[in-house]
């Protein structure tokens, strides 16, 4: 595994001074992103052709691969969020940052290769950007008195499932902003005012911290073709006892419900669909740096992908 600072799109310099867990994706891993081959977001249904474990690498050779073409509606109308409906014609698009390739690997015609191989899907599906989408992911953990971590999580109205309550970085906006933002608009939509104040005020403390950088790279997100992907930047920020008691939680229009979820032996040794894409890893890689020896679980290298 290899070690790298998080590089910010926008400013090209490096969002804090720690060294993080760079991406070693699905890469090595038994079952190579399972997630980017799967259906389990309900706009994907019939929408992939199957890709046996073998036949993810680019590199072995495959002429009947017959993916199936699939921008969603709401991408090809080209909202503002998204790119140009023919990457061909996008200037520079094999510079695009990515924590994955550098430059992209374009196809002949002109689209961005996953990094990770095949997924029986081309177009860009749900996402914005040909090439790497980016996000960021806050993982605000608390402990409790009987050692156990709790972290916020969010249930996804797509899958379903609890997640980090992360989000995509906007254009011109450094990560340090998104994450802040993110937790703010999915965990902290409160209607009183003084409950927002008090919120604002424990983040100010939580945020101004800068956390710690835990991983950058590719997510195995079930959004993701053969010409699109997510990729994000994770940190973790340890609540102190005294404010958790001061961090009320609300879900916002994003999130189906929002918690404080244990991160318990049952949660760390289970499934890892337990949790959204790949945000079981980021949470054991999160308790490893910021709980080390206090934490009760299984290594980051036992979960089960
Ligand atoms: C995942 O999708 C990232 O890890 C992040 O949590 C999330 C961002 O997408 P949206 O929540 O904005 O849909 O790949």
């Amino acid at each position: 595994m290899r070690l790298c600072m998080c590089i910010t799109r926008d400013t090209g310099t490096a969002p804090h001074a720690q060294p993080s867990v760079r991406s070693s994706g699905s890469r090595g891993a038994k079952a190579p992103h399972v997630r980017s081959r799967s259906e389990i977001n309900g706009a994907y249904q019939k929408q992939r052709a199957p890709v046996p474990d073998e036949r993810v690498p680019w590199s072995v050779a495959w002429p009947a691969y017959a993916p199936i073409e699939f921008t969603h509606e709401s991408v090809a109308k080209q909202p503002v969020w998204a790119d140009p409906v023919d990457a061909s014609r996008i200037a520079g698009l094999r510079d695009r940052l990515s924590y994955e390739s550098s430059p992209l690997t374009l196809a002949p015609n002109g689209r961005p290769l996953n990094p990770f191989g095949r997924t029986g899907t081309t177009g860009r599906g749900l996402l914005g950007k040909w090439g790497p989408n980016h996000a960021a992911d806050p993982i605000v953990l608390r402990a409790r008195p009987d050692g156990v971590f709790e972290m916020v999580a969010i249930k996804r109205r797509d899958t379903g499932q609890w997640a980090i309550p992360g989000g995509m970085v906007d254009a011109g906006e450094v990560v340090s902003v998104t994450l802040r933002r993110e937790f703010t608009e999915e965990a902290g939509a409160l209607d009183d005012p003084r409950e927002q104040a008090a919120l604002s005020s424990a983040l100010d403390v939580l945020f101004g911290s800068g956390g710690s950088s835990v991983y950058c790279g590719y997510v195995d997100d079930p959004r993701n073709t053969d010409n699109a992907w997510m990729e994000t930047a994770v940190h973790a920020f340890l609540l102190p006892a005294d404010l958790s008691a001061k961090l009320p939680l609300q879900s916002g229009s994003d999130a189906a419900d929002v918690r404080w979820l244990p991160l318990d032996e049952q949660l760390l040794g289970g499934d890892a669909s337990a949790l959204y894409a790949d945000h079981l890893r980021f949470v054991m890689l999160a308790l490893r740096q910021v709980g080390g020896e206090r934490v009760r679980s299984p290594s980051a290298e036992n979960a089960r992908t």
